[in-house]
C-alpha cells in the first residue's frame, strides 16, 4: 500500500500546533496567576501534551471527554475556545463555567468536554455513567476518561471499571502516568507500577506506551476507541508522561531534583513533533508561522479575559441550591 506522506505530515502538523496553543496558553496561565489575575488552583499540564492531543484526535464531535482538575489541554485538545478557557481561570462570567468553576472545571456540553473535577478519582463513575448512556441509547458513542496514577488506588476507579468490563461499556480509561501524586513518588503510593495490569482483574483489554510521540499515542488510542465503538468493549491504558512544573502553582517541587526534570526534558513532546515534522520537509517559516499564529490567539485569550467582567450577584442564586 502506498502510504501518503504529506497527508500524514499535515495530519502531524494539525497535532503539533495544538500541543503548542496549550503549552503557550499554559505559559501564559502561570504568568497571570503570578501577577494575581488568577486566584485558586492551577494545575499545569506543561510536558503531558502529546496524550491528550494523540488521544483526542481519535475522537468524532459526539465522543465523551470527562478529565480531572489538570483539564486545560484536554479541553484546548477538544476544541473549546481559548477566549472562554482563560476567561475561566480569571473567574470571569465570560468562561466556560461562567467563571465559577475556575482551572479545575473547565466544561462545555456542546463539545462533550464534560469537566474537570477535583475529587480524585470521583469521575471516573461519572464517565462509565456516559458510556451507559451512550450504549443504552444505541448510539455508537465513546467516553475518554483521563485520570491520574494517583487516582488508581481510589475505589471510585475499581467500582467503574468493574461495571464497565461487566456491562461491557464503550469506555477508553487513560491513566496519565507522570510518576507523582502531588509530591509522592510511585513507588510510594503503589505495589504494583504497572496501573494498566490493573484491567486483568476485570477481564478488560489493556495498554501501556510512553507519550513521546503524539502519533503514536493517537495510533494506540485509536485501537482502544474503534474497540470501544465497534464491539462495545472498554480498555484500560496506561500513559507514561512527565509534568515539567509542580503539582500546582503553590508547589516548588522540592521532591524530584532540577536534574531530573532536565533530563526527561530532552525527550519533550514538542521538541519531538518538530524533529519529525524536519524530517518530512517542513522547513523554519511553518514552525515560525504556527508560533506567531499560537501566539496571537493566546494574546487575543489573555485580553479577552482581561476586559471580561466579573460574575454578577445574579449568578449566586442562579446556581445554588436551597
Ligand atoms: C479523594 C481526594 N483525595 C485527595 C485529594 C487531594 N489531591 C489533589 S490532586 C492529588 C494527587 C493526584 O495525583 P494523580 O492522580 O497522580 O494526578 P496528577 O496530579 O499527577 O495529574 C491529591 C492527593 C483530592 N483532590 N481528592
Amino acid at each position: 500500500m502506498r502510504v501518503n506522506v504529506s497527508n500524514q505530515r499535515d495530519e502531524l502538523l494539525g497535532l503539533y500546533r495544538q500541543m503548542v496553543l496549550i503549552r503557550r496558553f499554559e505559559e501564559a496561565a502561570a504568568k497571570a496567576y503570578s501577577q494575581g489575575k488568577i486566584g485558586g488552583f492551577l494545575h499545569l499540564y506543561i510536558g503531558q501534551e502529546a496524550s491528550a492531543v494523540g488521544a483526542l484526535s481519535t475522537l468524532t464531535p459526539n465522543d465523551y471527554v470527562v478529565g480531572t482538575y489538570r483539564d486545560h489541554g484536554l479541553a484546548l485538545a477538544r476544541g473549546m475556545s481559548a477566549r472562554a478557557c482563560m476567561a475561566e481561570l480569571y473567574g470571569k462570567v465570560s468562561g466556560c463555567s461562567k467563571g465559577l468553576g475556575g482551572s479545575m472545571h473547565f466544561f462545555d456540553a456542546e463539545k462533550r468536554m464534560m469537566g474537570g473535577y477535583g475529587i480524585v478519582g470521583g469521575h471516573v463513575p461519572l464517565a462509565a455513567g456516559c458510556a451507559f448512556a451512550s450504549k443504552y441509547r444505541g448510539l455508537g458513542e465513546v467516553t475518554l476518561c483521563f485520570l491520574g496514577e494517583g487516582a488508581v488506588s481510589i475505589g471510585d476507579f475499581h467500582e467503574a471499571l468493574s461495571l464497565a468490563a461487566l456491562w461491557k461499556l464503550p469506555l477508553v480509561t487513560i491513566v496519565e502516568n507522570n510518576e507523582y501524586s502531588m509530591g509522592t513518588p510511585l513507588e510510594r503510593t503503589m505495589s504494583v507500577h504497572d496501573s494498566s495490569q490493573k484491567a486483568v482483574a476485570y477481564g478488560m483489554s489493556r495498554d501501556r506506551f510512553v507519550a513521546r510521540d503524539v502519533t503514536h499515542v493517537r495510533e494506540r488510542v485509536a485501537e482502544a476507541v474503534n474497540r470501544a465503538r465497534a464491539e462495545s468493549l472498554p480498555t484500560l491504558i496506561e500513559v507514561q508522561t512527565y509534568r515539567y512544573r509542580g503539582h500546582s502553582m503553590s508547589d516548588p517541587g522540592r521532591y524530584r531534583t532540577a536534574d531530573e526534570v532536565e533530563a526527561r526534558k530532552k525527550d519533550d513532546c514538542i521538541a519531538n513533533a518538530e524533529k519529525t515534522l524536519r524530517e518530512m520537509g517542513v522547513h523554519d517559516d511553518v514552525f515560525a508561522t504556527i508560533e506567531r499564529e499560537v501566539e496571537a490567539e493566546v494574546e487575543d485569550c489573555v485580553r479577552f479575559a482581561d476586559e471580561s467582567p466579573e460574575p454578577g450577584e445574579e449568578l449566586i442564586e442562579a446556581y445554588t441550591y436551597a
